[in-house]
Formats: structure tokens, C-alpha cells, sequence
């Protein structure tokens, strides 16, 4: 990853930041109200956040910041997979959970970061490649985000997988070269291990419309019209001396797909424009009614992984900076922009009366069969097993699929599809969406087991 590459390569122009009306709006009834980045995001609905490095919990200046000033958490390097699994099937919580413990006895919330990433792997991950790493990978979100489960608000389930430049294509890296399923796989089981937690995706250099993020765009839609578990894309924005102005349209274009959006590690170089650029990152984020939250990464200059572009809105004693009041004053500013002056069209009645629904005529059986395949990732204890339905020569009106479980194997969890049992022959039937398929076409779905999987052989009726 070039960060610095990324940030000379930043676009001049100032974000307007119109507030969306109708937006829902939390109201926080604290005292504080208004004079804290936390509580005057809140009053907004939103979460302000900062990247902690659990080694300076014990720092009281670093700690009196974190305790006043935010309202969310993510380690900055306590949950990646180098420090949760150091070594295969051993799992080590240590940093995270004092982070957790941290945000919870003050009230804030966590976000997760980060499942898979190609950095920051342990050794053994690196050397693996294949089947081998994309179980490894699987297992190790299914066991992490079942550690946090209940703990985390969003999840990073996979790290910057998009490659810089115009291919607008997936990075090479040994996780994209177990086959290019690997992110929705990982995103299926991280919705299996904790359904409550809210699953990003998450990266840099998507500051605006450009090849990366428009790639990133179309697979969020491709997810989102396949029923893949998302929720959320993370615009990581380590930004430069200039903001994209399209910054607030390429936030709402995602949000329009039906995902939130949160800016995740937000820091700015240092100079006369910073303080402008965190205030048009914070109106674009309060513009969008989907943007739930800013986190900024790291507290103080001297905390920053930027070293000497002193990135942040706190300087290395702890005051606040400019940059820190720009943000405080647009959060505030967003909660007294005044409503439209002009009422809202009213619609007219109908003068015609609403078209009656014909009653519904069944469809007549689609004769041509249709057969079904399964892959499978296992690890130990469990595995995930993705099956693919293709209808025969006449399409299929629905379908389903039979299969035998291996003894002491039992499915947990399906998508994309209604299981009928849980274990030896489970019936897996389309659900509305995915029933109706056209002559040769395909679909797929998948459930997540305990126990082994292998060996199992599907047969498809179709309707
Ligand atoms: O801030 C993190 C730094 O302490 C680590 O050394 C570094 C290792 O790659 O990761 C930094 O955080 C990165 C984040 O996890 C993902 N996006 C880019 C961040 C800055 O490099």
C-alpha cells in the first residue's frame, strides 16, 4: 500500500455540505451536548471515533482525550489477524478485549477492524496459499467474529483488496488468488458468527468517483443484488492537502445502493487547508443520511502513523487544534441548518382508481430439471459449503436441493436459500428471489456446518 502516493494524488475543491432533510436524528440528552466531538455527533445520530493503540491506556493525558472527546473505538492493531492468531488455531484476545472492556465501561462503541487483509498476516498465513489459506481465512473470521459477537458495531470483514490505478480491479494477493469468491466467503461467515454486527468492507485511495472505488462500487452492488451479507463500506481517508470535490457524491452513490457509509481512518497532512478538509469530510458525512460515523486514526500528531504530518485535530501535548474546532463547529452547525423554507410538494389524490391485482395464476412446472454442484471450505470442526444450481434446457420456476450429511455433521447456518432439518438429508429450497432461472442459468447458495462436510452429493428437482 502507498498511502503517500495516494495522498499527492488528492484533487482540489471544497465539499458543500448541504444537510439531508428528513434525516432521523438520535437526540442525546447529555450535559455535554455540543462541546465534545462525541456528543455533538450524537446529537447528529452519529458516532465520532478514534483509532486506539491499547498500549496508551495508560497514558493519562492520551486517555482524558479519548474518554471526553469520542464515542467509538478500533484498535488501531489489536484485532488484525497477526495479533489475534499468531500462530494457526491459537487465538489470542489480550489487546482487543482490553479495548472492548475500555469502550464499555465508557460507554462507546467498537468498530472491528480488520478480518482479512494481505498485511499484517501472521508468518504461517503468509505461507500458506490455496485451499489451505482460504480455510485458514474463513476460520479465522468465524472465530473472531464469534469472540467479539455482540461486542463489535461494524465489522471490517476484508481490508483494502482493490488494487491502486485505473484497472478498477481486485490487488494480487495469496487471499485473491484462492479465487476471487474469497471476500463474500469471508463476509458469509462473519454474518454467520455474529448477525448483529454490522459487515464493511473497507479502503483507501476511494475519496471520490474514481477507477478504485467505482470497482469497489460494483461489487458492492453485485453483493447487495445476490443477496451476499453487507452492510457497509468504509472510506478509509487518509487525505492529503486537497479534498475530491466529488467526495460527498461517491459517499452517497454507495449509500444508494442501500449500505451505510462511515469515514474509518480519517487523517489529513498537516498545513493551511487541514482544518478546512475535516470540515468538509464532516458536513459530507452529516449531507448523507446513510454516513453513520467518523472515526479519526489515532488521538494526537505524535500518536499518527504519519509521524511528522502532524495529521490530526489533536498536537502532541493534547491541545486542540484547529483542525478540532473546524470538526466541532460543522457538527454543530449541521444540528441549526434550518429546515426547507419551501413545504414539500404535496401529491395529489389519485383521480383514477388503483389498478385491481388480476388473482394470481400458477405458473406451470418448468419440465427441464436443473442440477446442483457444492464446494466446500472446511477447517476443523466445520466448514462452508457454497452450492450452485443450474437450471436445465426449460429454466425453472423454483428448486430444490437435496443432500446427506456426513454423521455427526449439522448445518448452522444458510443463505440464499430455506433449509428444511439441520441434519442427514436437509431439503434446501429458492427463496423468492433466486427461484425463477432462465434456461442454463445459475445461482447459488450456502449454509455453514459443525462437523465435516465432505463427501456430500447434492441432487436438484426443479419446479
Ligand atoms: O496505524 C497502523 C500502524 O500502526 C501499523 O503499523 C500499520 C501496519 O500496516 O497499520 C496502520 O493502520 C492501517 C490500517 O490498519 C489500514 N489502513 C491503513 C492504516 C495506516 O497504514
Amino acid at each position: 500500500m502507498n498511502h503517500r502516493r495516494a495522498l499527492r494524488a488528492a484533487v482540489t475543491v471544497a465539499v458543500t455540505g448541504a444537510l439531508a432533510a428528513g434525516m432521523a436524528m438520535m437526540l442525546s440528552t447529555s450535559a455535554s451536548a455540543g462541546t465534545t466531538l462525541g456528543a455533538s455527533a450524537a446529537e447528529k445520530g452519529r458516532y465520532f471515533g478514534a483509532a486506539v493503540a491499547t498500549g496508551k491506556l495508560s497514558d493519562g493525558t492520551y486517555v482524558g482525550i479519548l474518554n471526553r472527546e469520542f464515542n467509538s473505538v478500533v484498535a488501531e492493531n489489536e484485532m488484525k489477524w497477526d495479533a489475534t492468531e499468531p500462530q494457526q488455531g491459537r487465538f489470542s484476545y489480550t489487546g482487543g478485549d482490553r479495548l472492548v472492556s475500555h469502550a464499555r465501561a465508557n460507554g462507546m462503541s467498537v468498530r472491528g477492524h480488520a478480518l482479512l487483509w494481505h498485511q499484517q498476516q501472521p508468518g504461517w498465513a503468509q505461507s500458506l496459499s490455496g485451499t489451505a489459506l482460504r480455510s485458514a481465512a474463513i476460520n479465522h473470521v468465524t472465530q473472531v467474529a464469534t469472540h467479539f459477537r455482540g461486542q463489535v458495531y461494524a465489522w471490517d470483514v476484508v481490508n483494502e483488496a482493490f488494487a491502486d490505478g485505473g484497472s478498477g480491479g481486485r490487488r494480487d494477493s495469496n487471499l485473491q488468488r484462492t479465487g476471487n469468491d474469497w471476500i463474500e466467503a469471508a463476509f458469509r461467515a462473519a454474518r454467520a458468527a455474529d448477525p448483529g454486527a454490522k459487515l464493511c468492507y473497507n479502503d483507501y485511495n476511494t475519496d471520490g468517483i474514481n477507477a478504485k472505488s467505482t470497482g469497489i462500487y460494483n461489487m458492492v452492488r453485485d453483493f447487495k443484488s445476490r443477496g451476499v451479507p453487507i452492510d457497509c463500506v468504509g472510506f478509509q481517508s487518509h487525505l492529503g492537502t486537497t479534498l475530491a470535490g466529488d467526495y460527498q457524491a461517491n459517499l452517497q452513490r454507495f449509500a444508494d445502493l442501500g449500505v451505510d457509509v462511515q469515514i474509518t481512518e480519517l487523517d489529513v497532512m498537516t498545513g493551511s487547508n487541514q482544518a478546512n478538509i475535516f470540515a468538509s469530510v464532516t458536513r459530507a458525512c452529516l449531507a448523507v443520511a446513510r454516513c453513520t460515523g467518523i472515526t479519526v486514526w489515532g488521538v494526537r500528531d505524535c500518536d499518527s502513523w504519519r509521524g511528522s504530518d502532524n495529521a490530526l485535530l489533536f498536537d502532541c501535548a493534547g491541545n486542540k487544534k484547529a483542525a478540532y474546532t473546524s470538526v466541532l463547529n460543522a457538527l454543530n452547525a449541521g444540528g441549526t441548518t434550518p429546515p426547507p423554507t419551501t413545504p414539500p410538494p404535496t401529491t395529489p389524490p389519485p383521480t383514477t382508481p388503483p389498478p385491481t391485482t388480476p388473482p394470481p395464476t400458477t405458473p406451470p412446472p418448468g419440465p427441464g430439471g436443473c442440477s446442483a454442484s457444492v464446494s466446500l471450505n472446511s477447517w476443523t470442526g466445520g466448514f462452508v459449503a457454497t452450492v450452485r444450481v443450474t437450471a436445465g434446457s426449460s429454466g425453472t420456476n423454483g428448486w430444490t436441493v437435496s443432500l446427506t450429511l456426513p454423521g455427526g455433521a449439522s448445518v448452522t447456518n444458510t443463505w440464499s436459500a430455506s433449509a428444511s432439518g439441520s441434519t442427514g438429508t436437509v431439503r434446501f429450497t429458492n427463496v423468492d428471489y433466486n427461484g425463477r432461472l432462465g434456461a442454463g442459468q445459475g445461482t447459488e447458495f450456502g449454509f455453514q456446518g459443525n462437523g465435516s462436510g465432505a463427501g456430500m452429493t447434492p441432487t436438484c428437482t426443479a419446479s
